[in-house]
């Protein structure tokens, strides 16, 4: 019989599967099914339900619900051997909660397969929609969590992170104080990652340390519920939250409801769900310190793991638990792809090929000029109020404010990843611009670090697969090593190397300083405008 692991992914828009077979390394299934098309019913967008406030970004848990049966049925459909997996785990958009009534606990533990799993779930929740990740509407209630907890760096070190709209601390306390019957009548709150965990298990699921770390409610040392945090939160909440646990945590055999529908074997194990971001972590390889991973997409992001605790004191960077047991870090660059793009449509250069030509056609450091390119609201330093700035660069010369763009961003991200303390030894770049390799040259450069390509597209599910196999061993008595697990799944594209050129380095080693002078300067006077 084949070791097979599955790895589910609840994203924003999709549910997403990995089957991975552990003897031959192989990943043998990928699917995935896109919310808006096989589920229109639930009227999203984008994942997203329409709503009059551009603020507010609610999604539907009983949507995520139907993906599932239906992901299992075009599993069985398409011939997946679902007797042969031993155990399951999965990944779930960050920070989003869930608001379960006291008839959960009885409804998960009776799912009756001759319904599915929406009619199961029909009574069972106190909020009919779930808050994402993209909703922006709780400013106040961030100010007010952070104030309680001794402001910005006070409520980073506590929790691991400054209090963000997104997270799920400022959510509740939204919910709470907007609708304080409903939230009187929440038994449970689930994150997406535990309550979709709960439904495979046929439990109210724990939640693990790496997507708890995402709430301001976990003591990110401890990695406990942190009292000063839930006090300053909403009242009764220790009760109404469910355990944390450890990311290879067994939470016990599949529910019934899914091995007589869909064949899964009865000893199936389910593990603990985690975040994505923590997922991909593992699913691109990221699980020892210095490999760190450079994101090119519509936002840029940096991300790695670190061993030891440490938090952003300006409250810029996230830190989360990693599936491994580490500490990991996440920081969002908003002024990404978007930005290269704009100042490419702004210079009326065709393609990025002839962008990257510009980069070829400057040298390094690109005689001293520095634009910020704060197109929109940034996050990473924050700017609440977007605009470009130049600072001894000629707004006339297309090729060298196509370099001065790319500098920027490469040089904000080695700025702003200082406080990790950890020093990149090796970067794998991923998203779509990652196939630009005249840009990743100026990585290189920049961070003085090699590069390698990694071409991933399914990388948190992949990550919870590999968590699954990591948990099921663990429970069975072994001690697997993390870089044995990856290797053969995370593997950098072959020859995909690029170097940094110590000149150039050395440009940069100097400019980085102009640079953060010139990042001060700019905040400052957009703060006057
Ligand atoms: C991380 C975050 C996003 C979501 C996307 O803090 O908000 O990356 O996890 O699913």
């Amino acid at each position: 019989m084949a070791k097979l692991f599955l790895g589910l992914d609840s994203s924003t828009q999709s549910l997403s599967a990995v089957v991975i077979d552990l003897d031959t390394r192989k990943v043998i299934y990928e699917q995935s099914l896109n919310f808006d098309k096989a589920l229109p019913q639930y009227g999203t967008q984008n994942g997203v339900l329409p709503n009059p406030d551009p603020l507010v970004k609610h999604s539907s848990p009983l949507m995520w619900a139907e993906a599932l049966d239906l992901m299992f049925a075009r599993m069985k459909k398409d011939g997946v051997a679902l007797g042969d997996i031993l155990a399951i785990s999965g990944s779930g958009q960050q920070h989003g909660s869930v608001y379960l009534n006291n008839h959960a606990g009885d409804a998960l533990a009776n799912l009756n397969p001759q319904k599915s799993l929406v009619d199961n779930l029909d009574g069972v929740f106190s909020r009919p929609t779930t808050p994402i990740w993209m909703d922006s509407s709780t400013a106040a209630e961030c100010a007010e969590i952070r104030k309680q907890l001794g402001g910005i760096k006070a409520t980073a070190e506590a929790t691991g992170s400054d209090t963000f709209e997104r997270f799920t601390g400022p959510q509740i306390r939204k919910f709470y104080q907007t609708e304080p019957e409903a939230y009187a009548h929440t038994a449970s709150i689930a994150l997406v990652s535990s309550f979709m965990a709960s439904l495979l298990a046929g439990k109210i699921a724990p939640i693990d340390h790496g997507d708890g770390a995402g709430m301001n409610l976990m003591d990110i040392r401890k990695k406990v519920w942190l009292p000063d945090a839930l006090q300053a939160t909403a009242p009764d909440l220790k009760k109404k939250l469910p355990p944390l646990a450890e990311s290879w945590k067994v939470i016990g055999p599949v529910s019934p409801y899914f091995v007589r529908k869909t064949g899964l074997n009865p000893e199936a194990q389910t593990l603990v769900w985690s975040g994505d971001n923590p997922c991909s972590v593992v699913g691109l390889g990221l699980i020892c310190e210095g490999r760190v991973a450079i994101s090119l997409g519509t936002s840029d992001t940096y991300f790695g793991l670190m061993k030891k605790c440490r938090t952003d004191a300006r409250g810029e960077g996230h830190v989360f638990s990693s599936p491994t047991g580490d500490y990991m870090t996440l920081i969002c660059f908003k002024n990404g792809s978007l930005a290269r793009e704009k100042i490419r449509d702004i210079y009326g250069i065709k393609d990025w090929k002839n962008f990257g030509a510009a980069l070829t056609a400057t040298p390094p450091g690109g005689r001293g000029g520095i634009l910020l390119p704060w197109f929109e609201a940034e996050i990473v330093p924050r700017v609440n109020r977007p605009g470009i700035q130049r600072f001894d660069l000629n707004d006339q010369d297309a090729a060298l404010n196509c370099r001065a763009i790319v500098e920027a961003q490469m040089m904000s991200m080695r700025l702003h990843s200082q406080w990790m303390q950890v020093l990149p030894d090796s970067i794998y770049a991923t998203g779509g611009a990652s196939n630009d390799l005249t840009l990743l040259q100026v990585m290189a450069d920049v961070m003085n670090c090699r590069v390698e390509r990694i071409e991933i597209s399914k990388s948190a599910a992949l990550g919870a697969a590999l968590r699954a196999a990591h948990g099921w061993l663990v429970a069975a008595g072994k001690k697997p090593a993390w870089e044995q697990l990856v290797a053969g799944f995370t593997d950098p594209v072959p020859n995909s190397e690029i170097r940094p050129n110590p000149k150039a380095a050395k440009v940069y080693d100097q400019l980085i300083e102009k640079y953060a002078r010139c990042e001060q300067k700019a905040l400052q006077r957009l703060a006057k405008t």
